[in-house]
């Protein structure tokens, strides 16, 4: 691999940070998305959180709050080596309403605190500037994206943050994974449904709020920061066809598209036909104001960073058995085992899935989550052997690294997710564990916190060590 190529790990403030109520932050939309059986209702944007029991559990109020323990958690990131590590602000510590004009200090003081302990060991800071996370009462009062008002409040973010960090921070990331707003609309962009709402047509005008807010804040970037690489996210894994069947085929091109239609919006600067032709079949109207379309085509990202976990799979007829534990709806793949959680295993996938993204981009392109879900059982002498991750990790990086050597495809880092444990996203477990870093802390919010080295850290270390040379 090239000699600067990034090797790291991955967080969100949303699943690790905590220190919900401490420093001046304001509540998030992380703050009221419940674990247990109103988690995905909450999360789709069809329960309302006020609705929730009294005695709902919110495990990301707590997470495994690296507020109160980044000091030792970025010591160990150290320790493993990290060339980078990838998190992400929470707005609402820095903008607690969303709306003040002047950012809370003290929120900035504490990323300030994270960056330069980074700086401290050589890590270089990759920053996520809204990953599943924005102020609450810009939920409240506009609704969230669905309102273009949220476009300055972001905007006023940006600013600051690019102005405070510009001498310490050179990869921006807008929003994580932002074709989640089509599946996860409230925990991707804060939004809820109304009774008799026109949920196809409020998910679509929120996206093009969202994705002009990027392209200004790519804008923004080059004239505050002109050495910062900024970058869009992507949740991918390629959509394979059932068969080969023609209808199968065809389904997946459609599929993928519901995909790339973001991405090719934030580095090709355009709406693609195909979306112009689909939103006018369906009777979208996008409200847009004049200009809209001269930013995003004058504004595209420097990079395209990526998740992938799996490839997916599609049939025409709408048959068989679904792939599950996906908020993507897939057929199962028969070919491919499945985690714990269901998720298909596909390293040859990854390959394909970044050649993919290679091929109709042509730009850099950043690996920013990867990984398996896994339960981690603690032995007797208190060690994690956690073989089934290393297994993972390994048959991944392995199909990376021909990615890179043997296709071309121009990759800037790999920073695995949750390299430390924290906080799953979709089920809201701690149970669901990534970590090379294993945190004492169950399901409902008991543990002491106690971070443990697993034996992927000690493996994950080597291959650091040796530039993805000693993957045994
Ligand atoms: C991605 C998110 C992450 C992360 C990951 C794993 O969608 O960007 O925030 O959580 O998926 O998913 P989960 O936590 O549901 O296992």
């Amino acid at each position: 691999m090239r000699k600067d190529f990034l090797w790291g790990g991955a967080t969100a403030a949303n699943q690790c940070e905590g220190g919900w109520q401490e420093g001046g932050r304001g509540m998030a939309i992380v703050d009221v998305i419940p674990h247990g059986a109103n988690r995905m209702p909450v999360m789709k944007g069809i329960m309302d959180y006020r609705d929730l029991p009294k005695d709902s559990y919110y495990p990301g109020r707590e997470a495994i709050d690296m507020y109160g323990h980044y000091k030792e958690d970025i010591a160990l990131f150290a320790e493993m080596g990290f060339q980078c590590y990838r998190f992400s602000f929470s707005w609402s510590r820095i903008f607690p309403t969303g709306e003040e004009t002047e950012p809370n200090e003290e929120g900035l003081r504490f990323y300030d605190d994270v960056v330069n302990e980074l700086i401290k060991y050589g890590i270089e800071p990759v920053v996520t500037l809204c990953h599943f996370d924005a102020p609450l009462e810009l939920v409240e009062k506009y609704g969230s994206w669905k309102s273009r008002k949220m476009i300055d409040c972001f905007l006023r973010y940006c600013d600051v943050v690019f102005r405070h960090f510009k001498n310490r921070i050179r990869y921006w990331i807008t929003f994580n994974e932002i074709n989640m707003l089509m599946h996860l609309p409230f925990m991707g962009a804060g939004i809820r449904f109304e009774k008799g709402e026109d949920e196809i047509q409020v998910k679509y005008q929120a996206a093009h709020h969202e994705l002009v807010a990027s392209a200004l804040a790519v804008k923004l970037a080059r004239e505050i920061c002109p050495d910062a690489q900024v970058g869009c996210m992507l949740a991918a894994g390629s959509v394979y066809p059932y068969s080969c069947n023609p209808a199968d085929v065809w389904e997946s091109m459609k599929k993928d598209r519901e995909n790339y239609f973001f991405i090719d919006v934030q580095a090709r600067g355009e709406y693609p036909e195909y979306a112009k032709k689909f939103l006018e079949q369906q009777g979208i109207r996008i409200g847009m104001q004049e200009g809209d379309l001269d930013i995003l085509k004058e504004n595209t990202v420097d990079f395209i960073s990526l998740s992938y976990y799996n490839s997916r799979c599609v049939r025409s007829d709408g048959q068989g058995e679904a792939s599950g534990g996906n908020v993507f709806a897939s057929a199962k793949n028969p070919y491919l085992e499945c985690s714990q959680w269901g998720w298909p295993i596909d390293p040859m996938g990854f390959r394909i899935t970044l050649n993919a993204l290679y091929d109709r981009y042509n730009k850099p392109l950043f690996v920013v989550e990867n990984g398996l879900g896994a339960v981690d059982t603690v032995e007797e002498d208190g060690k994690i052997n956690d073989d089934y991750r290393i297994d993972y990790l390994r048959s991944h990086i392995k199909a990376m690294i021909a990615a890179v050597e043997e296709d071309g495809v121009d990759l800037l880092g790999y920073t695995p997710w949750g390299c430390v444990d924290l906080i799953s996203a979709t089920t809201g477990e701690m149970s669901k564990r990534y970590g090379f870093v294993y945190v004492d802390k169950d399901d409902m919010g008991g543990g002491t916190l106690k971070r443990v080295r697993k034996k992927s850290f000690e493996w994950y270390k080597e291959v650091i060590g040796t530039n993805g040379g000693n993957l045994l």
